[in-house]
């Protein structure tokens, strides 16, 4: 049931409303009173009500429909200029002990950080309804699935809310006390005073995405922008639910999640990391360019894994909808994408046609005449600059993608055969390899690194180090989350096979800046090796940082042998360097570093002198 109560004071239930827990409605009654909206929608999460808050967004301006002839049910939004990506500067780790958030993330001490978003958020509903969206990350009920409630003032939040997770009223029947759920706060922070007229992005310059491990609750104050503002994604199913998968001996992991399967149908399930915007969804979606390979898609950004019942690594999605990058995805190099955009999609920040569909760089080589652009300018190609912003995002739910596995809602989730760790790095690092084990996998995940991208604030094409894809995602100290890797093979080693780990690098660069390797559909040549190295076909190169492919199939494709040999070549003086600033940058973490990590950092500087 869909209920909006007008006097936020009246918060008992109403009749007919499902029960909700006390420890619920005391949260939500604290923060009523602290940031006094005009009135409470308690969510449901339905058809019905998905109308509802669409309309309640076109009348405020924050949505503009698209011509329901190209693309029925969907959306645009232009959000503030200001607020377009994750603010990684404004992101906390806010746990009792700062060494516990580690040196990798910002860290403010809890009490003071409550005290702090107190202040701000007393009185930032004014004027707004409170809506409360209870919602479950994965299949409701699976063990591997968790649940939580979002409060928000943004209807654009909720909306996508609504695509993102499984939200469902059921959640109140399975919260039983204050321990089995996250509490996620958000405000965009632009508290209305009477009468006064609504802007169509409410945002706030002040930001705070605060994270509050050890008591299981997010804060985000002043944007509304993706994971900033969905807290069901980033803050909770990696920041919030890396820490509980530590102390429950699982990973929360930003991955995405695919059965692969090959011309004689063996299937294997794998899962990649790689930084955002640096190619998981487009993975995720691959259209193998080799006959008889299929791809089927699970995840696209964040995967859950543990130990099932038989010992081995079992992963689920805990998302139910993709918050994908529009630029680079057109019918070449992404159809499927293309196709599941079909309708009942938000896009935000992208530009819009004449004819009232949407476009981005990468749609089709050449802008369309009459774009308008992200900001709601018309697009001037000869001036330069993005008709999309270069984050610009849509969000669609699982179900209308194509190529959905089956098992997408299999509650024990499906058996990991393989992991991969990727960056987005225009020299150094080879095509692929395969990490000699488990240990040195860890190595290399723990290692990466990858140009920077729009996702975030900052400088794009900076390189750093982004281990496990996981540096801005990681709710504790990294250094012990490395040794939680070291432990999960520990574990797994026992009780079953433990999955193998490959490293790849779709993204290196000629000397004329262009990518040597097609990529896309093509990268299923890159699979096909893996499956062939899973099921002990061909053999491999040793070569100091891991297993190298001895050959791998490039027929019919316009790259040269030696084309082939530099996207595989490791230059050990370049390596010497790469490790160097690897070593300085795994000595931040002093005492937390675990002894693994500093074996293979040993072991590799061996290698590489030999
Ligand atoms: P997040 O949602 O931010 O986590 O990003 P993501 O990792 O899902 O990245 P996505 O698949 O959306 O790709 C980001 C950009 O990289 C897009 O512009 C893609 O077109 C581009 N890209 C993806 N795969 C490849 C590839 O194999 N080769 C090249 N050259 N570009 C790629
Ligand atoms: C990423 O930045 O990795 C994303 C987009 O997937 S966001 O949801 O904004 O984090
Ligand atoms: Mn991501």
């Amino acid at each position: 049931m869909s209920i909006t109560q007008k006097n936020p004071t009246l918060l008992s239930p109403l009749s007919g409303s499902p029960i909700i827990h006390d420890c619920v409605q005391d949260w939500v009654n604290a923060l009523v009173e602290l940031m006094e909206p005009d009135s409470i929608h308690w969510c449901d999460g339905s058809a019905e009500e998905a109308a509802h808050l669409t309309r309640v967004l076109v009348e405020q301006g924050t949505l503009h429909p698209l011509n329901p002839d190209l693309r029925p049910n969907s959306y645009v939004a232009r959000s503030e200029p200001s607020d377009v990506a994750r603010v990684e500067a404004r992101t906390y780790i806010c746990s009792r002990e700062e060494a516990d958030a580690g040196p990798t993330n910002n860290w403010e001490d809890p009490e003071l950080m409550r005290e702090k978003l107190r202040e701000l958020a007393r009185g930032s509903m004014a004027g707004r309804t409170l809506y409360v969206v209870p919602f479950s990350l994965g299949p409701l009920g699976s063990p591997l699935a968790r649940m939580g409630v979002q409060v928000t003032d943004s209807a654009y939040v909720a909306l996508n809310l609504h695509i993102m997770v499984r939200v469902t009223e059921e959640v109140w029947g399975r919260i039983d006390s204050g321990a089995n759920w996250v509490k996620c706060v958000h405000t965009v922070g632009a508290p209305l005073a009477p009468h006064q007229v609504d802007v169509a992005w409410p945002c706030n310059d002040t930001k705070y995405i605060s994270h509050f491990p050890e008591g299981r609750e997010i804060w985000s104050y002043g944007s509304a922008y993706g994971g900033n503002a969905l807290l069901p994604k980033k803050a909770f199913a990696l920041r919030i639910a890396s820490v509980l998968a530590k102390e429950e001996g699982w990973l929360a992991e930003h991955m995405l999640l695919v059965k692969v399967t090959s011309p004689e149908q063996k299937s294997y399930n794998m899962v990649a990391a790689f930084p955002s915007a640096c190619g998981k969804t487009n993975f995720a979606m691959m259209q193998p360019s080799l006959p008889g390979w299929k791809v089927e898609t699970l995840g696209d950004d964040i995967a859950w894994l543990a130990p099932g019942k038989d010992g081995r690594l079992r992963a689920i999605n805990p998302e139910a909808g993709f918050f994908g990058v529009a630029p680079g995805t057109g019918p070449g190099t992404n159809p499927v994408a293309m196709d599941m955009l079909w309708g009942n999609a938000i896009f935000t920040n992208v530009a819009t046609t004449a004819e009232g569909d949407v476009w981005w760089e990468g749609q089709s080589p050449e802008a369309p005449e009459g774009l308008t652009d992200w900001k709601g300018d018309p697009f001037n190609p000869a001036l330069g600059g993005h008709a999309a912003h270069p984050n610009s995002r849509f969000t669609v739910g699982l179900e209308q993608c194509s190529t959905l596995a089956p098992e997408w809602m299999d509650p024990e989730g499906v058996v990991v055969d393989a992991i991969i760790f990727g960056g987005r790095r225009s020299s150094t690092v080879p095509l692929v390899l395969e990490a000699r084990d488990w240990n040195h996998g860890v190595f290399l995940g723990a290692t990466i690194a990858s140009e920077q991208t729009a996702a975030a604030e900052g400088e794009v094409g900076k390189v750093r180090r982004d281990p496990f894809a996981m540096l801005p995602f990681c709710g504790y100290n990294m250094g012990d989350y490395m040794g939680h890797w070291l432990d999960m093979g520990n574990t797994l080693r026992k009780t079953g096979r433990l999955p193998r780990i490959f490293q790849v690098n779709w993204f290196r660069k000629d000397d004329a800046g262009r990518f040597i390797w097609p990529g896309f559909g093509e990268n299923s040549r890159v699979l096909e090796w893996m499956v062939n190295r899973l099921e002990g076909r061909v053999s491999a190169t040793a070569s100091p940082l891991g297993w190298l492919p001895t050959a791998l199939n490039i027929d019919g494709l316009a790259l040269s042998a030696e084309e082939l040999e530099v996207l595989l070549h490791v230059d050990p003086l370049e390596h010497e360097r790469e490790l160097k600033e690897a070593a300085t940058f795994l000595s931040t973490f002093g005492s937390r570093l675990p002894a693994g990590i500093s074996a293979e950092l040993e072991s590799t500087r061996v290698r590489l002198r030999q």
